[in-house]
């Protein structure tokens, strides 16, 4: 019976590993696969750190069980006992500092790939935070003068809407063009985070935070603030919306009609 347990124990970690490394239907362990090239660069990032999570927790875990197992007590037999190993020492305490360094090597260029900003954005979008709201305010590289601003419109009130209700604002943005998002706060630390970019920065008053988008996915996302703020905290809410370069380019021009007919923003 013990011997026989063996094949299968083997089978189950090569089940294992495969279900872990196996292409796309791989578990995401709690992030999103990221529907921006920087967030999907977050996300490998992530699992790369939790497949390693979890190889040091099964070694550890099998050892533990292993020496519980090997070494239960057997009557009177007591364990062969050891003052010291030093290879075994040297082995635990260098792999350790072998996968940190290696985890921090990779971290370093995952992060300096998603602060990456382009020379050249598609199109800038300022963003200010304040309480309790967002304002979004279009520039683009070729008509610096295009001026759409969406924003919360409605005072302070608790409407517990989801983000995507048109309560709150919308950040539309197009597919696969670098978008520049300059980020600042009128009053308090807030937070920009949108949760299936795998991307959260404060907006913080008097800083101004820089950053790219390149969307890859069209859809539209929830956005929240992501710092505790005040009151109304939880109104904080936005959504993205992403949609193709030619509908970007028709909203935007229906903004700025609406816009200059209004002579405001929404
Ligand atoms: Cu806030």
């Amino acid at each position: 019976m013990i011997k026989s347990s063996k094949p299968i124990k083997v089978l189950l970690g090569l089940l294992g590993g495969a279900v872990i490394l196996g292409g796309c239907n791989a578990p995401t362990f709690g992030a999103f696969r990221g529907a921006t090239t920087q967030g999907h660069d977050e996300f490998k990032l992530w699992v790369g750190f939790a497949i390693a999570g979890i190889c040091v927790a099964v070694l550890v875990w099998g050892l533990i069980f292993w020496a519980i197992a090997r070494y239960r007590r057997k009557g009177n037999e007591i364990p062969r006992q050891f003052h010291e190993h030093i290879p075994l020492e040297i082995i635990y305490t260098t792999l350790p500092i072998i996968i940190i360094g290696v985890l921090f090597y990779f971290t370093v260029v995952t992060e300096n790939q998603i602060d990456a900003v382009s020379s050249h954005p598609n199109e800038i979008v300022h963003v200010l935070a304040y309480r309790w709201g967002w304002r979004f305010s279009y520039y683009n590289q070729s008509d610096k003068s295009q001026g759409v601003a969406i924003e919360t419109a409605a005072q302070p009130k608790l409407l517990a809407q989801p983000a995507t209700s048109k309560e709150y604002p919308q950040l539309v943005i197009p597919e696969g063009e670098t978008v520049r998002i300059v980020l600042n706060s009128a009053d308090v630390v807030h937070g920009f985070y949108i949760p299936a970019f795998n991307f959260s920065r404060y907006a913080l008053p008097g800083v101004t935070n820089t950053f790219d988008f390149t969307p890859t996915q069209l859809g539209v996302f929830r956005g929240q603030c992501s710092q505790y703020c005040g009151l109304y905290h939880s109104e904080m809410l936005f959504s993205v919306k992403v949609v193709s370069p030619s509908s970007f380019d028709q909203w935007i021009t229906s903004q700025q009609i609406t816009q200059s007919q209004s002579g405001g923003s929404r």
